[in-house]
């Protein structure tokens, strides 16, 4: 009998855990660590429906303005033409740039790079499958560096993010010349209005002059609330604690 109620126990403790997992396993956003391109990185984005040989293209996503994808593990080294990108960090110039701490994010590989001084356009994305009246969890990395070759203070670094209607933004970064702030993890919520909604993320700072890249990686949006189907293994899981803790009770008395 003793098996049974530790047995009961195990299950229903794996149930409300695996439910709460899987509640916050389904992410809205397609290609949100970036990985997935076409010719190459480093490169500014493509702008448009016109094909570039000299652009990147970013599967999923729309881009306006001075913005790139930027490989992790090459931000600091990868800038040798006019048209690539590399930004301040400790491979920098053969290895003598500044020890700042740049390199990969959280979640690894490719980032987003975006100028907030020089042509600031944003990269979005249609999310699809939103339930009206919803509330929404976006969860990303940010950070904030500087293109190499340019220096400057930049005091104000920060991404204006919006779902639809509903504008937000990131806590401001502080970034010094030649600087790196480090990875930060936010997250902000979102209520849909719409079952299709403009995702999209915008880099802003002041004040201008010397040349900022802000940085993104690792977007999920998932919904705040379990969806149906884990409510019920939910309540599974909690009816099975109940009928334990009634049996307890009948078995004191
Ligand atoms: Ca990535």
């Amino acid at each position: 009998m003793r098996n049974l109620t530790a047995m009961l126990t195990l299950a229903a403790a794996t149930l409300i855990t695996t439910t709460a997992a899987q509640a916050a396993s389904t992410n809205l956003v397609k290609n949100g660590d970036f990985e997935l391109t076409s010719n190459g990185t480093s490169k500014q984005l493509n702008e448009g429906t016109t094909a570039r040989p000299d652009r990147t293209y970013l599967t999923d996503w729309t881009s306006k303005g001075y913005n790139f994808v930027l490989n992790g593990n090459t931000i600091d080294k990868t800038g040798d033409s006019s048209i690539a990108l590399a930004l301040w960090g400790p491979n920098s110039y053969s290895g003598n740039g500044p020890k700042n701490g740049l390199g990969v994010s959280p979640t690894g590989g490719n980032v987003l790079a975006a100028d907030w001084d020089y042509f600031a356009g944003p990269v979005s994305q249609q999310i699809s499958g939103l339930v009206v009246g919803e509330a929404y969890t976006l969860s990303f990395s940010y950070g904030a560096a500087q293109q190499v070759g340019f220096r400057g203070d930049n005091p104000i670094n920060y991404w204006e993010v919006s779902l639809g209607g509903d504008k937000q933004q990131t806590a401001s970064l502080a970034n010094v010349s030649q600087g790196f702030t480090g990875w930060q993890q936010t997250s902000m919520t979102f209520t849909a209005t719409s079952s299709n909604e403009l995702l999209s993320f915008m880099a802003k700072g002041g004040p201008s002059g010397a040349p900022p890249f802000m940085l993104l990686d690792g977007v999920s949006l998932v919904s705040a609330v379990p969806e149906p189907s884990t409510w019920g293994m939910l309540l599974g899981g909690l009816g099975i604690l109940a009928f334990l803790a009634r049996r307890r009770k009948a078995g004191a008395v």
